[in-house]
């Protein structure tokens, strides 16, 4: 007897769960699904990295000061090119991109959603063959149909997201996302080239024994992440202690290892820094709505949810403390004794 093989694709799970979703009209299963074919554009290259001439900077340098990666700039073309012909996205906020990236032609201009994408997070890694991935982000447009998009379309809080998500390039490619209805993962097939669904309503553990901080900063932390540090570090049986340290330095590596095992990953305020270092639109928004979806926590460490924060500017960068509940409340426990 032949077994046959029908593995549930991720264009199915979407067209199953757009009844339950009030105006998605197909349209939100029509961007998730060219996002997913952009990841498949930029797998193909990723995967080829060492073999072609495409690692590297791009020799031009990005808003946030940061060298340009080759790959950086192929993902991010690949990205808004895909998406671009829906015709339901009215524009795009990038990293990649100093100001939001305006669809003027007449069907996106009707476009009733925009994005805010990391098209190549952790790209550093590249050249060292680390896992790296890209983050998505989607919200209804406030301003008029028809018209272009502007600003405050991408400026709203990251309750106001309608999906969110990212890909993983890792030892396998996996596309893990949410539209309010819980977490959902998927793993790229490539004798097939589709996403087949891997795990529903995906739980984060309550607690985990991994915590995700790049100690190099350490002398320039708030003291209560210090304090949460040593007490990471002593040792106590009755919950786990001492714990591991995972830090891969490329945010959807280390997020959706805790996710998987539980754990937490910090990138606090620094003198340096007082805002930290990641962005709120197209990081820390779409990561913590997943976290939420899954049972997690994700604030700035001062007791301010992150899905909460007002964004003011598409570059924003806000402190970032996501992962197991219980775990990142005991560190907003730790900053709290010194607020
Ligand atoms: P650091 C990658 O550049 C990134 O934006 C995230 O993917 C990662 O978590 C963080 O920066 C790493 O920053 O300062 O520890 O190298």
């Amino acid at each position: 007897m032949v077994q046959s093989y029908h593995p549930q694709t991720l264009n199915e799970i979407i067209i199953q769960n757009q009844s339950a979703f009030p105006y998605a009209k197909g349209e939100l299963s029509q961007l998730l699904s060219h996002i997913a074919v952009a990841a498949k554009i930029v797998n193909k290259k990723v995967n080829k990295a060492g073999l072609v001439d495409i690692t590297g900077a791009a020799d031009n340098v990005n808003i946030q000061g940061e060298n340009q990666q080759k790959l950086d700039v192929f993902a991010n073309n690949a990205f808004i090119q895909s998406i671009k012909a829906t015709g339901i996205l009215g524009g795009i906020a990038s990293e990649e991109d100093d100001e939001i990236v305006i669809f003027d032609d007449d069907l996106s201009l009707n476009g009733k959603y925009v994005l805010c994408i990391d098209p190549l997070d952790g790209s550093s890694n590249i050249d060292v063959n680390v896992s790296v991935g890209s983050i998505f982000s989607i919200y209804r447009r406030i301003s008029t149909p028809g018209t272009k998009v502007e600003i405050g379309d991408f400026l709203q809080e990251g309750t106001k997201q309608v999906a969110a998500g990212y890909i993983i390039y890792g030892s396998s490619t996996m596309l893990v996302y949410t539209t309010g209805l819980g977490t959902t993962s998927f793993t790229l097939d490539p004798s097939i080239g589709e996403f087949c669904l891997t795990e529903k309503f995906m739980e984060s553990p309550k607690d985990g024994v991994v915590y995700s901080i790049n100690e190099g900063n350490y002398v320039k932390f708030p003291q209560g992440i210090k304090d949460y540090i040593k007490y990471c570090q002593e040792v106590d049986k009755d919950t786990n202690r001492p714990y591991s340290s995972r830090y891969i330095g490329s945010l959807v590596a280390d997020f959706h290892r805790n996710l998987m095992k539980g754990g937490v990953f910090i990138y606090p305020k620094t003198l340096s820094n007082p805002s930290g270092k990641l962005r709120l639109l197209y990081e820390c928004n779409p990561i913590a709505f997943l976290a939420e979806q899954a049972g997690g926590l994700a604030t700035d460490g001062e007791g301010n949810r992150i899905l909460e924060i007002k964004p003011t500017n598409i570059h924003q960068r806000v402190p970032f403390v996501v992962g197991s509940k219980n775990m990142v409340l005991k560190v907003e426990e730790f900053m709290k004794k010194y607020k």
